[in-house]
């Protein structure tokens, strides 16, 4: 089985059937409720609370609610999916679990997630990077304001964030917003010196292991005289593509392929090399820590390094 994952540019077919694939999880047919959520959350001491409307969910309510709990586990270094070495690996880990339900809900064992290249629309003018083809109905709907045309239009978001506590909020369905280029601090999309300076580091990750770090996870991820590159793309997005329920947005997936295709990419040329190794950093974010999943089996760092066994990209190649 090959699994390659493309440019969403490049092949029109993977771009549609992702669209497809996510309306697909989308409906709220899990057989997993609000209350359930809030019955989990309790029964396992979690720090994350939950309130609003009880609903029937979609699998892809699901994947937001992962993302949340994930980010709402406090580490020493960051939590149990940012802010530190863990970054890469968890969200590498929370793909190849969606993929696996894309794959399932197709029919089609060899889908491979699209990327979205955003450097490359980061070289449009400002004013133009809103209004690129990524934003049309045949590929993710309006960049500002209601998500109506398009199969993303059929979206629906049931889960947000309360920015108050953080906490979960279930909420009457309704379309997804965003808010792209509106933010006048984060004009543009990150271009491709950020992404070369973040592929230029010779290590992965250093102590102390947090957002001041100059290293390949830290640049990638975007804390250094950030938001850039991952972060920056969250922030330039906007509306459900900012809090901790920003997998709501498909382009989340697009997003985090890409920054897993970055990752993997400068594992290409420096070696499959972690940092920090078993004993020698902070808990949850070492090579052999078990990650947090709700999903799938639980996997390490060490476990998701080479991804060989799930898929590959269509071109590592640095420009
Ligand atoms: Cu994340």
């Amino acid at each position: 089985m090959t699994v390659v994952r493309e440019n969403i540019f490049v092949n029109t077919t993977v771009r549609d059937r992702f669209l497809e694939g996510v309306r697909l999880l989308d409906q709220p047919n899990s057989g997993i409720r609000a209350s359930d959520l809030r019955d989990f959350l309790q029964a396992n001491n979690l720090p994350l609370g939950i309130r609003g409307i009880d609903q029937e969910l979609s699998i892809y309510d699901i994947f937001v609610f992962w993302h949340l709990l994930a980010m709402s586990i406090q580490l020493s270094v960051g939590n149990a999916a940012h802010g530190g070495p863990i970054f890469l690996p968890w969200h590498r880990m929370y793909m190849i679990r969606l993929e696996e339900f894309l794959q399932q809900v197709l029919d089609e064992p060899e889908f491979g997630l699209p990327y979205w290249d955003w450097a490359a629309d980061g070289h449009l003018p400002v004013r133009q990077q809103w209004r690129a083809e990524l934003w049309t109905p045949d590929y993710l709907g309006e960049a500002r304001g209601a998500v109506r045309s398009g199969p993303m239009g059929e979206i629906r978001v049931r889960l947000v964030q309360d920015a108050r506590n953080g906490n979960l909020v279930s909420v009457t369905p309704r379309p997804l917003q965003r808010a792209a280029g509106l933010n006048p601090d984060v004009a543009s999309l990150p271009r491709q010196p950020d992404v070369d300076a973040a592929q230029a580091q010779p290590l992965y990750d250093q102590p102390p292991w947090n957002r001041s770090v100059v290293g390949h996870r830290n640049i990638l991820e975007g804390w250094i005289n950030g938001p850039q590159l991952h972060n920056r793309v969250h922030v330039w997005v906007g509306g459900d593509m900012a809090p901790g329920t920003s997998p709501n947005d498909p382009v989340f997936f697009l997003n985090h392929c890409n920054v897993d295709r970055l990752w993997e990419q400068w594992m290409a040329h420096k070696g499959r090399n972690y940092e920090p190794k078993p004993n020698r950093g902070p808990s949850g974010h070492r090579l052999d820590d078990v990650m947090v999943a709700i999903i799938g089996q639980a996997l390490t760092p060490q476990g998701v390094l080479d991804p060989a066994q799930w898929y590959a990209y269509d071109s590592l190649l640095i420009a």
